[in-house]
């Protein structure tokens, strides 16, 4: 065996000794990694760098006892974000980092603040950063994990992993995570550690006595095993002693802050507090008096998230329980070991040079030797090295590492049409339905593809039409369930027996973790080597609900399509609250995620099959589809389908020098058609563009812009399609949501633009008069003609 090119003699070493030299090696590293990006590195700007000293300090012990004792190739891991430091100093132990990298914390290009799946490599599994999220994940992910063994999908000899998260106590503020706990639960979840860093500070401050006996019922009540490791084996031992029962009630009534307090102050100051309190309790004296100020200090922080032996025994004693999911308490002191442990100001503290010299010194580093891989440690670097190579997690999980691959489903040429009579409407979203319901039989070519779709949504599975879909491929649960209504005969259009072999997965109302499941499903082929075609459906307003998760999604490059269906005011009757209208800009914005809006059913097919090759495609993304309640006639024609990819066509081609289009987007096209053909009476030339994404328009053209700076390029799709159009042409463009999701159009080749669109909330009506009453109506498209062709 070898460390990072060097052998490795083979030495028998003491495991808790050896646990304790790198729980200290990650406090220095950690320590030190930040230091030397704040004040060692050139600062360029004067900007403070950052780093998080007190929350890693926080959590040495917990991921010393996990990465080096509890932890297998197999798990999963999120670690606290702002415990990133630690991370990569356990993994340059472990060779799987290098040491010049830990030296680019926070630097262009370096180690991210918060570990990042996409930008600090392959040991990665989840990213965090958004507080709550990671933790959740890892949930969704031990639902995927079932999801794909239970289908057979997983790799041959592929053992299933436990999920794990190491969560900042201030990370159970966050709603998601009590959304996550309930759905958990429905799903019977298992395999899933969360190790509760509970320092009893967050951000601003010290949280609130006893929140934690709220939490840990809550947890029970999921159906969770919770382990609580409040006291450390010293503390134990003094409890035993004569006096010893006194000092643990002393502990257990002190409040969080100020037991913080005492421990910044240190052991003179905990000792007068003791003595003030417990002088006269017989044994107490005996406990505390031969004891020095530093050894009382050390006695009173010796909680059971700094005890290695502690926390390696709860670990081990949960592994042996099987798969429950286990909610581990560990007690902590932010800053553990730091001259501002237990401040509470600390969360963004950092040693000051003076402090850090100190602190470099009494951990007996040497000038110079600050990155030397065991200064500091009464141990030989070999027996390090070799206790190191023999734990469990540094066998390889696989001969490529961590990060898993699987081949791409193949798509078929074409998906089905859904069929559609002349004179017949039909919207957006059941064209959607229809599509994946005849692709839900798993016919000839379409078996494969259709065996690897999983859908999910958040209770709106029947009102966004894949009520078909799961009639036919069925809800997954690891449990088989029979379809009570069905049993009973009694009639209903859902068939919805769930087993393991189901491939629709239900949630509850919690847009978050539609996107966090989405998110899991997204990276099964990383993560679980089995490619998975995700699709989530949910109301489009309610994206909103859910963003963070969703952005969190596409930040780690899971892969997925996202159906947002009814969307705009032209879901008429239901109301401002439904009727949404920033959606199509974030669309535009959110990267890793092609957002589309198509018109007609021939369209939506054709995206539909680009979003399942894109979601596999090296460099691709995720894909999201604006849907629509409102029946359209369908257009029989041939359809230019690259140009429907790219963003738009022209459904009726301009002249050339044309003085005006409409450029139309979405269930506004018969309003957008009759406006042309009044138009047209006056300006025979004039065009009507179809658009089917502002997003892939503007990414075309800004990456266009971007070529252009470095000499001549071909352009972007959205320059050649108004290329027809005189210089001074004008451009009226129309959809169903926010008129700058269009208006940018005239920056194109400056041309004046009229945008009309929605940008005040909706409320109830029909679509007549809602489209008179916010602009969407035939009129107003002819008024905003007539202006932009009088200039
Ligand atoms: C969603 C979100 N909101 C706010 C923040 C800013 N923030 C970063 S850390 C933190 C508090 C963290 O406290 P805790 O989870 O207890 O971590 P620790 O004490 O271990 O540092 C906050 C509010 C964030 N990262 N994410
Ligand atoms: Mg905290």
């Amino acid at each position: 065996m070898t460390h990072q090119g060097k052998p490795i003699p083979a030495v028998a070493t003491d495991r808790v000794a050896m646990l304790h030299a790198l729980e200290k090696k990650l406090l220095w590293l950690s320590a030190w990694m930040i230091h030397h990006a704040n004040h060692i590195r050139p600062n360029r700007d004067g900007l403070k760098v950052g780093g998080h000293q007190a929350s890693c300090a926080s959590a040495v012990s917990i991921l010393a006892a996990l990465y080096f004792d509890a932890l297998r190739p197999q798990d999963r891991v999120a670690v606290k974000p702002h415990a990133g430091p630690v991370f990569h100093a356990i993994n340059w132990l472990l060779g799987r980092q290098s040491r010049e990298k830990l030296e680019t914390l926070r630097q262009f290009g370096g180690i991210q603040p918060y570990p990042s799946r996409m930008k600090d490599g392959a040991e990665v599994d989840f990213s965090t950063g958004s507080v709550g999220l990671g933790v959740a994940l890892t949930s969704f992910g031990s639902l995927v994990q079932d999801y794909v063994r239970l289908h057979k999908l997983a790799p041959e000899g592929l053992p299933a992993g436990r999920h794990v998260a190491i969560v900042g106590d201030a990370e159970l503020d966050e709603g998601n995570i009590y959304e996550a706990l309930l759905e958990g639960w429905k799903h019977d979840i298992r395999n899933v550690w969360w190790v509760v860093d509970y320092n009893r500070q967050s951000l601003d401050s010290v949280v609130p006595d006893r929140l934690f006996g709220r939490i840990e019922g809550l947890f029970r009540d999921m159906g969770w095993n919770v382990v609580t490791l409040k006291y450390g084996r010293k503390l134990e031992a003094a409890f035993a002693r004569e006096g010893g029962e006194s000092l643990r009630r002393w502990i257990d009534d002190c409040p969080n802050s100020l037991y913080a307090a005492l421990t910044f102050q240190g052991g003179a100051a905990f000792r007068a507090a003791l003595l003030s309190e417990l002088g006269r309790e017989p044994g107490l004296r005996a406990i505390i008096d031969p004891l020095s100020d530093e050894e009382l200090h050390a006695l009173m922080n010796n909680l059971g998230g700094h005890d290695i032996e502690t926390l390696t025994e709860a670990f081990r004693a949960a592994d042996a329980e099987g798969d429950q999911p286990t909610c581990f308490i560990a007690y902590t002191i932010k800053g553990m070991g730091l001259p501002f442990a237990g401040h509470k100001d600390n969360h963004s503290g950092l040693m000051t040079p003076g402090q850090m010299d100190q602190f470099k010194s009494d951990m007996r580093i040497r000038d110079g030797h600050e990155w030397d891989f065991s200064e500091g440690l009464d141990l030989p670097p070999e027996a390090l090295s070799a206790f190191i190579a023999s734990v469990p997690f540094a066998a390889p999980l696989t001969p490529a590492g961590r990060r898993l691959s699987a081949p791409a489903v193949p798509i078929p040429a074409r998906l089905p049409s859904p069929r559609t009579t002349p004179g017949k409407k039909l919207s957006t979203q059941s064209a959607f339905g229809d599509i994946l319901a005849e692709i839900g039989r798993g016919e000839g070519e379409f078996a494969a593809m259709a065996s690897r779709i999983v859908t999910t949504s958040p209770d709106v599975t029947v009102s966004t039409n894949l009520g078909a879909w799961v009639n036919r491929r069925g809800i997954f649960d690891r449990h088989l369930k029979n379809d009570v209504f069905r049993d009973a005969k009694l009639a209903s259009a859902q068939r919805w027996g769930m087993s393991p072999e189901g491939q629709h997965i239900e949630l509850g109302i919690a847009e978050q973790n539609l996107f966090l499941v989405l998110g899991a499903l997204g990276l099964a082929h990383t993560l679980y080597g089995a490619r998975l075609l995700p699709i989530g459906t949910v109301y489009d307003p309610f994206v909103n609900r859910g963003l963070d998760a969703l952005i969190y999604g596409c930040y780690q490059d899971a892969r997925f399509m996202l159906v947002s269906t009814p969307s705009g005011l032209s879901l008429a009757p239901e109301g401002g609250q439904h009727q949404s209208t920033n959606t199509p800009l974030i669309g535009m914005a959110q990267d890793r995620l092609a957002s589309f809006e198509p018109a007609f059913a021939d369209e939506l097919a054709v995206l539909m099959r680009h979003g399942f090759e894109i979601m596999q495609a090296e460099g691709g993304s995720s894909i999201w589809l604006r849907l629509s309640t409102r029946g359209l006639e369908q257009p029989a024609r041939p359809l230019d389908e690259a140009a429907v990819i790219a963003g738009g066509y022209w459904m009726v081609p301009p002249a050339p020098g044309a003085r005006i289009a409409i450029a139309y987007q979405g269930p506004v096209a018969p309003e957008a058609l009759a406006g042309f053909e009044a138009l047209r009476t006056e300006e025979p030339g004039a065009g009507l563009l179809a658009i089917t994404s502002p997003d892939r328009l503007h990414q075309g053209w800004l990456e266009a812009r971007a070529r252009a700076r470095g000499g001549p390029a071909n352009p972007s799709h959205i320059e050649t399609l108004l290329a027809p159009l005189a210089r001074d042409a004008g451009i009226v463009t129309i959809l169903d949501g926010h008129p700058a999701a269009l208006s940018w159009l005239g920056g194109v080749r400056g041309q004046r633009i009229a945008a009309l669109g929605v940008d005040h909330f909706g409320q109830a009506g029909d679509i007549p008069a809602l489209y008179a009453e916010y602009g969407l109506d035939v009129e107003t498209i002819l008024d905003a003609c007539a202006q932009v062709l009088l200039g």
